[in-house]
């Protein structure tokens, strides 16, 4: 009973159609070209997925009628520079040209809630990780090439800024806050984090560690990897989805770690290289 349709948050002709043919309950808005790095590379396709693709879907929500509740995946990459550690009243100060499409997007569902009385809200995720996280992100490029070192299939793993601190959790776990949003009366917006900081090159070395290796003979430092402006230090105060939503994270910094590295050393794909 798990459908796929096809639509694209860049063609507002496909998104009316889609809402009259599934009137969902829920709407909930993942979309995005959501590598920060990229965003600097094509700043504009960016934008028009990321800011002007959330208003399409809410003016296809308000002009179709169809009554849904609406999830906005809003970014702790809003706050950027802004002092840590941050909750719903923290200013924002984007880094990036995702960090400033996520601003918009932000703010013009709340604009929407306010102005049309759609039930949207916004969940200001920080950080989160799985097995599935693309392969360019931070975490999964590492555990996978831990895993790919362990295997003999590599040898160096290049990287960029080492001292960025992240408020890392597992997805799965902020899926369930995302769920939550929509169950409530009233929309809100909520930051949904672990409390919990680390940085890039505590990530590393406890990885390498869970595969028995010691990561300073298999890391070197590539410039290429550095962003314009980085975003040096995040870390959530979600205290209002603790009280409201009930939510709390089930999976410690650790516990995560050998997760996605114990997933990429038992990866058939990597195992199967190494066989052959
Ligand atoms: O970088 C540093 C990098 O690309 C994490 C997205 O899901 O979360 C994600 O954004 C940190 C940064 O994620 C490499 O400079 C060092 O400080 O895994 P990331 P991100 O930029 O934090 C937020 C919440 C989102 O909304 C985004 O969509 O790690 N770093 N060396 C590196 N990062 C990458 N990718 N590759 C490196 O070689």
């Amino acid at each position: 009973r798990f459908f796929l349709h096809y639509a694209d948050l860049t063609d507002s002709s496909s998104l009316a159609p889609l809402l009259y043919d599934i009137r969902p309950d829920e709407v909930y808005n993942l979309g995005a070209q959501s590598h920060v790095k990229v965003s600097f590379e094509v700043p504009e396709y960016t934008a028009n997925v990321v800011a002007t693709g959330a208003l399409r879907l809410l003016e296809a929500i308000r002009r179709t009628g169809v009554r849904c509740r609406f999830y906005q995946a809003s970014s702790s990459e809003m706050y950027g520079s802004a002092p840590a550690p941050q909750n719903e009243s923290t200013p924002f100060h984007p880094r990036s040209p995702y960090a400033c499409a996520k601003v918009f997007a932000h703010h013009v569902t709340v604009n929407y809630r306010e102005s049309y009385g759609l039930h949207a809200s916004c969940g200001i995720l920080f950080n989160h990780e799985s097995p599935r996280r693309g392969e360019t992100f931070l975490t999964r490029k590492v555990t996978r090439a831990v895993a790919r070192i362990r295997r003999g299939l590599q040898q160096k793993l290049y990287l960029g800024n080492l001292e960025a601190r992240r408020d890392w959790g597992y997805a799965p776990d902020y899926t369930r806050a995302m769920w939550l949003m929509l169950q409530q009366d009233s929309p809100g917006d909520y930051v949904v984090g672990t409390g919990e900081v680390h940085s890039v090159r505590e990530f590393v070395e406890l990885a390498f560690a869970q595969a028995d290796l010691d990561w300073r003979a298999h890391v070197e430092i590539d410039p290429r990897y550095y962003r314009p402006a980085e975003v040096d230090y995040l870390l959530a105060d979600c205290s209002k989805a603790r009280l409201v939503l009930g939510w709390e994270p089930s999976v410690t910094f650790g516990e995560l770690v050998r997760i996605m590295v114990e997933a990429d050393l038992n990866s058939p794909q990597i195992r199967a290289s190494h066989d052959g």
